[in-house]
């Protein structure tokens, strides 16, 4: 099969909801020298796309969400392993989550795939992740950056109260925090104390490998 059937095929595996075909393609797409992020990246997650869409115009529902979720994890869980970790001796430490109240996660994830894969040490706190989490888990973990997702208009407030937790604790300084999903603007990050957005997986983690570096790496002794 050739390299554009078999990414094609990932993206109608997710679109189809078909997990085992994802799985398989996946393991094709590795043996047949394919980028693991050009798989994960046009692939698997192009079908969550094209999925999304389908949703806005009632051309699928629910059901269909949940099966074209299963079947990208089944081939991500292929793939994931073989992102190459970039970076040097020290992997920063991320702590990412959705916000409270908002149980989307398959944006969240993708977030975290491609920061492990720019080299990121990954503490995951989920879904509908409880406000002071965050912070709780940045002190325990010594956080680098802090990651939040959300998808919906009503849970965004929560991501304003997620930054003051960390001014409120007195760490604010010691960590970066990003926030992002489909309603966050850079000008709202900057409106609620958070240091950036960005529009997607890929260049949250680009932003989060340069930014680690503004960090001075005694600050949690
Ligand atoms: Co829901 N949902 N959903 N849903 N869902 C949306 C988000 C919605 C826009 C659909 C709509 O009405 N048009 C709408 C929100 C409306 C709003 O507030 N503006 C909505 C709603 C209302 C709901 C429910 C309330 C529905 C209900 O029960 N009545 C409910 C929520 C319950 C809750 O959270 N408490 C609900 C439930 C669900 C499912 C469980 C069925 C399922 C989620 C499954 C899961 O995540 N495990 C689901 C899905 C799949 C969607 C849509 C269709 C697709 C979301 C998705 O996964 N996209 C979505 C409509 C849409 O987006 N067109 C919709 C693919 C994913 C790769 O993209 O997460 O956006 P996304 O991530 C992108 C970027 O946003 C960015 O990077 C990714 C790309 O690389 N990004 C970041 C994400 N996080 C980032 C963080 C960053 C930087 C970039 O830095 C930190």
């Amino acid at each position: 099969m050739e390299e554009s059937e078999i990414i094609s095929g990932l993206t109608n595996a997710v679109v189809n909801g078909k997990k085992d075909q994802a799985v398989e393609l996946a393991q094709q797409a590795l043996t047949a020298g394919i980028d693991p992020y050009k798989a994960v990246i046009d692939g698997l997650a192009k079908g969550m796309e094209i999925m999304g869409q389908k949703y806005d115009c009632k051309q699928a529902f629910m059901p269909h969400l949940l099966m074209a979720s299963n079947a990208m994890y089944g081939g991500m869980d292929v793939l994931t392993p073989h992102l190459k970790l970039e970076g040097g001796a020290r992997r920063a430490v991320l702590v990412i989550g959705s916000a409270e109240g908002d149980v989307h996660d398959i944006g969240k994830n993708l977030v975290k795939t491609m920061m492990s894969a720019v080299g990121f040490e990954a503490v995951d706190l989920g879904k509908d992740v409880p406000i002071g989490k965050f912070a709780e888990a940045a002190i325990e973990h010594k956080a680098d950056v802090i990651s939040v997702s959300t998808l919906m208009t009503s849970t965004m407030d929560n991501m304003e109260k997620i930054v003051k937790s960390f001014t409120e604790k007195g760490i604010r300084n010691k960590v970066k925090i990003i926030v992002g999903g489909a309603p966050i603007t850079p000008d709202y990050a900057a409106d609620i104390g958070a240091d950036t957005s960005k529009p997607d997986a890929m260049e949250a983690a680009k932003w989060a490998k340069e930014i680690v570096k503004d960090l001075p790496d005694n600050r949690w002794n």
